[in-house]
């Protein structure tokens, strides 16, 4: 019994020291408070030294989907103590829409406090960009919403939360200008921050992109010293000669490296094949090298605090994951299975927090949708396959549309680079939208029972009805099913579709209608248009309360492609139970103006007698959503379709409108 238990033991203790390290319970910010530079380098509110680390984000408005809570928590549970939040001042990043990525930086810095790990706020200024010279981007160069502008917004929102976690960078890379230059931006914007946060840490970007870091050395700034570092930038394969000069720098001023890839100065590396599947090569020992200088083997003997580029998964060989989507200790490239063995231990690693679903950008959809805005299709939730959408994954006999290996949404699309929510499977394009940029996408080369999800808000109760953009250049009729919307945190659908025929539920699917053939009329939005659900009742949605919903898309077959959507409330609602919308909007089971079918119910054959027009396209379809029964009719007409006893929608397309019945075959 004695040896049983010696041997019990032992074998626990192997087990303790090969377990991975338990990093979720950790409160760094807790831990070490207000962080402050004793000695050249960064310690805690108590004097210890500290060594920040983890990743750096890729830009904010290019990889959506990577940046939820759930991510964060990961790189926490991975061994991060910090991460770099990477807000590009060009390149469709703030200047392009402001408030969104404003509101990003606070959602970066709620998720880092309630996790308790440390985040630096990076005004990401670069080349390609427009702003080689950060004074570029001074308030008064920028309609007085530059960087000072930027820095107050978030130093007083810190301020207003009475947080002490947020590391403030000034500037990214500065280049094409002098240290001198440098230090005048510096000395307008570090009020910004500290009239707001004082004592609060900031980074200042050295000359020649991050290279030349002892020109700082020489010279370094005396305004705020005790709150300032000096940021040393490097890529492995290109830097290793700039690396004496960080390892010089350390312990004359405070340095860190808020940026260092394990790749080529320009984030990426040629492709390889390991274990069978596609990856990049990275450059290991001089990674290696910068990170034993971090460590301590530099001047000063000190810690010195790194941010890795990066956490994101564009086809690049700077990117750690290979898909935003499906975060696993297996689905990582090859800088993020070396940056693990440096964070958390090879192979010890903690499973990470499964992506938690909610809206794409972590901002609902709005219905109804605002004049002039549309609900993006692309904008299903986050969470990956199986969560947020489902997807056959590619189409042997459609190569154009062929997932890449790497699973790459979208696709090469006008011979320019369509990088969008990389890594999911959804087969998503970009639309040229009216402003020639890709401002709208498309969902195309769908299969069987494929299915998005999206989280929407909704602001009023009432009927809906929705219209779709459609390309007039596919043929071919798209079938799909909007599911019953339910509330989020709900468990009764507080909302219903009305579907085809007027009995709640019965008809699972819409039929979608994109005959209209327009010879040579590619995927541009000019020759897009809107369209309304053929057989459906129109107001076809129900929200009997306001608030957040989610509704599943669901395509039951193949069909062409299907742009954006916009929602209209068309009727207001008000009470219980399920009454019909207001009259004369929905699908009545009455003969309407346009047409008149007889008789009905029928056994089989039916008349259909126009009542203005000489001529119509008839289709006939059925409760699955597929089209029966297609023809074109003269003023009057016996049709024998041969159907089957059932439901279905008979609608009749003339030259100016589309009506639609209800038949039912007995
Ligand atoms: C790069 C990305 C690349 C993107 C480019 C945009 O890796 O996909 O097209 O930005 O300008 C930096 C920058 C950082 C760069 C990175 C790699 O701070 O924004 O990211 N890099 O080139 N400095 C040195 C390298």
């Amino acid at each position: 019994m004695k040896k049983l238990l010696f041997l019990l033991m032992v074998a626990f203790a192997c087990f303790q020291v090969n377990a991975a390290e338990d990093f979720s319970s950790k409160n760094y910010i807790q831990q070490w408070g207000r962080l402050k530079i004793q000695n050249k380098q960064i310690c805690s509110e108590s004097g210890q030294p500290v060594q920040l680390k983890g990743w750096s984000t890729f830009g904010l408005q290019w990889q959506v989907s990577c940046y939820t809570k759930a991510a964060v928590e990961t790189m926490k549970l991975w061994g991060a103590n910090s991460v770099r939040v990477a807000m590009y001042v060009n390149e469709g990043g703030y200047v392009s829409d402001k408030p969104a990525r404003i509101a990003k930086v606070k959602d970066f810095i709620e998720w880092t406090k309630d996790l308790g790990i440390y985040c630096v706020v990076d005004w990401h200024t670069l080349t390609p960009g427009e702003s080689d010279n950060p004074n570029k981007t001074l308030d008064d160069r920028m309609g007085n919403q530059g960087a000072q502008y930027f820095f107050k917004e978030i130093s007083s929102y810190v301020k207003s939360k009475g947080y002490k976690h947020v590391i403030y960078e000034l500037c990214n890379e500065p280049n094409n200008c002098s240290w001198n230059d440098i230090k005048n931006y510096a000395s307008q914007v570090m009020p910004a921050v500290q009239n707001n946060d004082p004592g609060a840490l900031m980074i200042i970007g050295t000359p020649q992109w991050c290279q030349l870091i002892d020109q700082a050395v020489s010279s370094p700034i005396d305004q705020y010293k005790d709150y300032l570092l000096y940021s040393f930038h490097f890529y492995a394969c290109s830097h290793m000669n700039f690396l004496p000069k960080l390892q010089a720098a350390a312990g004359s001023i405070p340095v860190v490296v808020s940026e260092w890839g394990a790749v080529n100065f320009d984030g990426d590396q040629a492709e390889t094949t390991i274990d069978g599947k596609k990856d990049f090569q990275i450059c290991t020992s001089q990674s290696d090298q910068l990170l034993s200088t971090c460590d301590g083997n530099n001047n000063g003997n000190l810690k010195i605090s790194w941010w890795m580029w990066n956490w994101g998964d564009k086809w690049e060989g700077s990117s750690s994951l290979r898909d935003c989507g499906n975060v696993t200790n297996d689905n990582l490239l090859a800088s993020g299975r070396y940056i693990l063995t440096k964070l958390c231990g090879d192979g010890t690693c903690a499973t990470p927090v499964p992506s938690t679903d909610g809206a794409y950008g972590g901002t609902p959809q709005v219905i109804p949708t605002p004049t002039g805005e549309y609900f993006e299709i692309a904008y299903y939730d986050l969470g990956g396959e199986g969560v947020a959408y489902h997807d056959g994954n590619g189409d042997a006999e459609n190569p154009g549309f062929e997932l890449t290996t790497n699973c790459n949404a979208g696709y090469e699309y006008g011979g320019e680079e369509f990088n969008f929510r990389n890594g999911e499977c959804v087969d998503v394009s970009g639309c040229y939208g009216l402003s020639g940029t890709y401002t709208n996408y498309n969902l195309c080369n769908r299969e069987n029972d494929e299915w998005m999800k999206y989280t929407v808000e909704v602001k009023e109760p009432g009927y809906y009805s929705f219209e779709y953009m459609s390309n007039p250049s596919t043929s071919g009729t798209v079938s799909f099913s909007l599911e019953k919307p339910i509330k989020t945190g709900g468990t009764q659908p507080l909302g219903n579709c009305m579907y085809t025929s007027g009995t709640l539920d019965e008809i699972p699917y819409i039929t979608f209608d994109n005959y209209d053939d327009v010879e040579g009329c590619a995927a541009t939005w000019e020759c897009w248009e809107w369209d309304k659900p053929l057989g459906a009742k129109s107001p076809s949605l129900l929200f009997k309360e306001a608030g957040t919903f989610t509704i599943t898309m669901l395509f039951p077959e193949d069909g062409g492609d299907l742009g954006p959507f916009r929602f209209t409330k068309a009727a207001s609602y008000s009470g219980e139970g399920y009454p019909e919308p207001d009259a004369g909007v929905g699908l009545s089971d009455a003969a309407s103006a346009d047409f008149v079918i007889y008789p009905n119910p029928t056994t089989g054959e039916i008349n259909i007698d126009l009542a203005d027009a000489d001529e119509a396209e008839v289709n006939i379809i059925n409760m699955m959503g597929q089209i029966v029964y297609s023809s074109t009719i003269e003023s009057g007409a016996k049709i024998n379709a041969g159907l089957v006893k059932g439901t279905y929608i008979v609608t009749v397309k003339t030259a100016n409108s589309v009506a639609q019945q209800k038949l039912i075959v007995e």
